[in-house]
């Protein structure tokens, strides 16, 4: 008798220590504000998206709670009593019209509940809005065909393994891992891939629509404030799949105007000597094969990231690696530390990623630090 009250305890105890580990790995997860949430909405389709999430949440959890009381109820009510008698079974019924027809209806209800609101997000993402003021030639500046005057920023998204390409068709534009777009301003997205699936996800901005090789789809997104968001792909595809993050800047109209007008020019001439080196090194060491500098005759490669304004972003290797200070600006020596790690070290830092890789495999590039010290001096001079 002891033994076995013990061992109950005992057995109770761990029950409820595994229960609190477990609601406190739950909880753990629970915040409004960390980098990804789809909880903390900052555009008009995340928030559709989010009403949409509020009303299933409701609907499911009032199924939950009516299902779950009645079977309480039901336990609770008809419990064994002492004074019952053994022998006799007590009445027995079978089937309710009443009951089963009200339940079916009560489903169809609560079905067309989360069916209405769903089918209106849906042609709410879809459709493309008419919105006069998101016309580029509205309020973007610069030069501009008069039929893109007249349209929609475009921007088109390149899924690769494992890292993103954008390119601004209207604005000449071609940069990787970090989507700028101006506040307030619809921005129309076709996304495609280049090998296998991806999935875009901005969570506080939009998601998720899939990158399909082959296919041409396409959303519109629109930031209500400036600032610095963080997307990932959220389609396995492949080894490095859980590092292919990008980071989205959303800056005042007068900023990207003047990121644009930045990112449209060729790479600067390099003049320093060291820079040269670091230049020529560029050539010597393969890069070219895989990389884009505009302003360098020799770097034409479309294999990986266009490099032409590389020391401008804020990120490097798609998202992972932070090049900026605790101010929120580029800090020149992380950003330094960052590109030097990232040559030397990239499958360390970024495992199965395909740099200095060709269809046979991993080559090998002999690079000396004092090598990779001279490319780092001539990229971070790619501003
Ligand atoms: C075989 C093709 C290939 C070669 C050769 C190559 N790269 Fe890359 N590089 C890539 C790919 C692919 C990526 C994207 C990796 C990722 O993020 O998954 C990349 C990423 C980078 C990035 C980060 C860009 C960003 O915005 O995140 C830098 C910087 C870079 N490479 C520099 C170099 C330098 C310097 C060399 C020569 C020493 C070089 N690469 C050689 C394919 C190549
Ligand atoms: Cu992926």
């Amino acid at each position: 008798m002891m033994l076995v009250s013990t061992l109950k305890r005992c057995f109770v105890r761990a029950f409820l220590a595994g229960l609190s580990f477990f609601l406190l790995l739950c909880v753990s997860g629970c915040s409004f504000k960390t980098k990804q949430s789809s909880l903390d909405p900052k555009g008009p389709i995340a928030l559709a998206q989010y009403d949409l999430f509020m009303v299933t949440v409701w609907v499911t959890l009032f199924i939950f709670v009516t299902v779950g009381g009645a079977l309480l109820w039901v336990v609770w009510r008809f419990r064994q009593r002492p004074d019952d008698d053994d022998d006799h079974m007590p009445n027995q019924s079978h089937g309710n019209p009443l009951v089963e027809v009200g339940l079916i209806v009560a489903s169809i209800l609560l079905l067309v509940i989360i069916a209405v609101p769903t089918l209106r997000v849906l042609v709410y993402t879809f459709e493309l809005p008419e919105d006069e003021g998101s016309k580029l030639g509205q309020w973007y500046q610069g030069p501009l065909t008069e039929e893109d005057a007249e349209t929609i920023l475009t921007v088109n998204v390149m899924g690769y393994q494992w890292w993103w390409a954008f390119e601004y068709p209207q604005l000449g534009i071609t940069t990787a891992n970090e989507l700028v777009i101006p506040e307030g301003k619809v921005v129309k997205l076709n996304l495609r891939s280049a090998d296998v699936i991806h999935s875009f996800w901005l969570p506080k901005i939009a998601g998720k629509v899939d990158l399909i090789p082959g296919r041409a789809n396409w959303m519109w997104i629109k930031a209500d404030e400036p600032g610095h968001y963080y997307g990932q792909c959220a389609e396995f595809c492949g080894s490095a799949h859980a590092y292919m993050l990008f980071r989205s800047d959303v800056l005042s109209h007068r900023d990207f105007e003047a990121w644009v007008e930045y990112q449209k020019k060729d790479a600067p001439e390099a003049l320093e000597v060291s820079v040269a080196a670091g230049e020529r090194l560029f050539a010597e060491k393969t890069c070219i094969q895989c990389h884009t500098i505009r302003g360098n005759q020799y770097a034409m490669g479309i294999k990986g990231p266009d490099l032409t304004h590389v020391a401008s972003r804020k990120s490097l290797a798609a998202g992972i690696m932070d090049n900026r200070g605790v101010d929120g600006r580029i800090d020149r020596l992380k950003q330094r530390e960052n590109l030097f790690e990232w040559i030397k070290n990239s499958q360390h830092i970024k495992p199965g990623n395909l740099m200095y890789h060709d269809d046979a495999g991993l080559k090998t590039v002999p690079l000396s630090d004092d090598d990779v010290h001279k490319i780092v001096a001539y990229l971070q001079t790619l501003n």
